[in-house]
């Protein structure tokens, strides 16, 4: 079967959507780090409505690393179906993605970063691709970043922005705006500070430079995005009569909340379907504590009780209400009011996202990186219920689940996919229930220390490991 291009797009039938502009008169105004499938289901979405009427923000996708998304994109003239499914399926044709750049390719990204008509910087490049310690900062000893302060070709994003943004100053241009598009609560003021500190370790004006006109702005970003599978690859080369390897699946919902959005004659995002704000905060909490709080809890729980998908664990009844009671009564009492936002019908929309049945969604694909995933998603909720003198033995259950999961892979010589999977084995690696909580709660970037020193979470976390370990998972999700 022939694949996706420019020119096989005119045979596509005509019930599939196709971009509503000239992909060859779109010129690149968007650098975007880490074009895995999130970012070609959101951001690329919406940059690929403005180009119907300001041909100036086209994306160049960079990917360093890895190069299967770069192959697939470059066979594919940059075109690929989003396709969406839910109640009403549909399908639509991106054009958004006019360079690609894979492994080997640095110095056509400095170029472009360096171009002033590269207005913007977007990144989804994971919670571990900052580079970030414990605390939100710049871990100044990460060896990406300690290669990044001898000089040479960046190796971290932080890295890449800090070179990017030399150039520009150097050359007298205005900064690009960033725009952090990972599960980070507050990503834009962290990855601000962060390159600031890079920078400040090279050149203190530069350093100041960025501080004073540089805009980071926070964002929240959301909208399921399981990763491309093979029944998925075959449903849109079924529907669109060619082959498309950098396909992408998403439900219907999206948002993206963006503030404060200050470019001068930006692209129109807001015409797109962005919400531009003031304030983010409020949004991206909820997301991170309700939605992907739930999410990881139904990871982890699904996982032990041997389910496989989230719509799988939103259809066995007990752990569909444990998730709803964790949301209702622990994560939403200790969220601050958001003015416009109900966090009970927030947490009742997303259940019902959950158990969308036209989407395939792997907990085995949300329980990666859970090292770096449980601090924004579960840990603020704890520490912030700790502050308050809430219960924490309900919050204790997910957290438990995940140390129960490291110990399962670990004991079944299986890798778990996290940055710190080496030594989270080495950890798990014949620990009785108690001595798995002592040595989990060791990792100071997982587990601050108002969390790992509160005596009664560790043992409603021990209780619940112990549990889950016995194969009484029906006795925690009562709880
Ligand atoms: C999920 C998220 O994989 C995961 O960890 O929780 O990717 C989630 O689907 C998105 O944040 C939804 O916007």
């Amino acid at each position: 079967m022939s694949r996706l291009t420019l020119e096989t797009l005119r045979d596509v039938p005509a019930a599939i959507a196709k971009p509503a502009y000239d992909p060859a008169t779109v010129s690149t105004g968007v650098v975007h780090f880490g074009p895995g499938a999130f970012h070609r289901a959101h951001q690329a979405s919406y940059f690929d409505t403005v180009l119907a009427n300001d041909p100036r923000w086209g994306i160049a996708a960079v990917s360093l690393r890895s190069g299967g998304t770069v192959e697939a994109l470059a066979a594919q003239d940059g075109l690929y179906t989003l396709a969406v499914l839910d109640r009403e399926p549909s399908m639509r044709v991106i054009g958004a993605h006019r360079t690609w750049i894979g492994p080997g390719g640095g110095a056509q990204v400095s170029a472009l970063l360096a171009r002033p008509e590269v207005r913007i910087v977007t990144s989804t490049v994971t919670e571990k691709g900052y580079c970030l310690a414990g605390d939100g900062t710049l871990d100044m000893s990460h060896p990406d970043i300690v290669a990044d302060l001898q000089g040479g070709e960046p190796r971290s994003f932080v890295g890449w922005l800090v070179q990017g943004l030399a150039a520009r100053r150097a050359a007298g241009a205005d900064p690009f705006m960033v725009l952090c598009c990972d599960n980070l609560s507050g990503n834009g003021g962290k990855l601000r500070a962060a390159t600031i500190a890079l920078a400040a370790a090279r050149d203190a004006d530069l350093a100041k430079w960025i501080a004073d006109t540089a805009a980071f702005p926070d964002t929240m970003v959301d909208s399921i995005t399981p990763a491309s599978d093979d029944a998925l690859y075959a449903r849109v080369a079924a529907e669109l009569g060619v082959e498309d390897r950098a396909t992408v699946q998403r439900e219907a919902f999206t948002q993206w909340v963006i503030g404060p959005y200050t470019l001068a004659d930006g692209p129109d995002l807001a015409g797109a379907g962005a919400t531009l704000t003031g304030d983010v905060g409020g949004y991206e909490r909820a997301k991170l504590r309700i939605l992907n709080g739930l999410h990881s809890s139904l990871a982890y729980l699904g996982l032990a009780m041997g389910l496989e998908t989230v719509a799988d664990a939103m259809g066995q009844a007990q752990l569909a209400a444990f998730a709803e009671r964790l949301a209702l009564h622990d994560i939403v009492p200790v969220l601050d009011p958001v003015a416009g936002l109900d966090h009970a019908e927030y947490t009742q929309a997303v259940l019902e996202r959950f158990r969308n049945p036209a989407i395939r969604h792997l907990l085995s694909q949300i329980a990666w990186d859970g090292s770096q995933k449980l601090p924004y998603r579960l840990l603020d909720t704890t520490a912030a219920a700790i502050r308050a003198g809430w219960p924490v033995d309900r919050l204790a259950v997910p957290v438990a689940a995940w140390m129960h999961f490291v110990a399962r892979r670990t004991a079944a010589g299986e890798a778990i996919t996290d940055p710190l999977a080496a030594p989270l084995a080495d950890a798990a690696a014949g620990a009785s229930p108690a001595q798995l909580v002592d040595r989990l709660f060791a990792f100071e970037a997982v587990f601050r220390p108002e969390i790992a020193g509160h005596t009664a979470y560790r043992a409603a976390v021990t209780a619940g490991v112990e549990a889950l370990a016995e194969g009484r998972v029906e006795a925690l999700l009562a709880r």
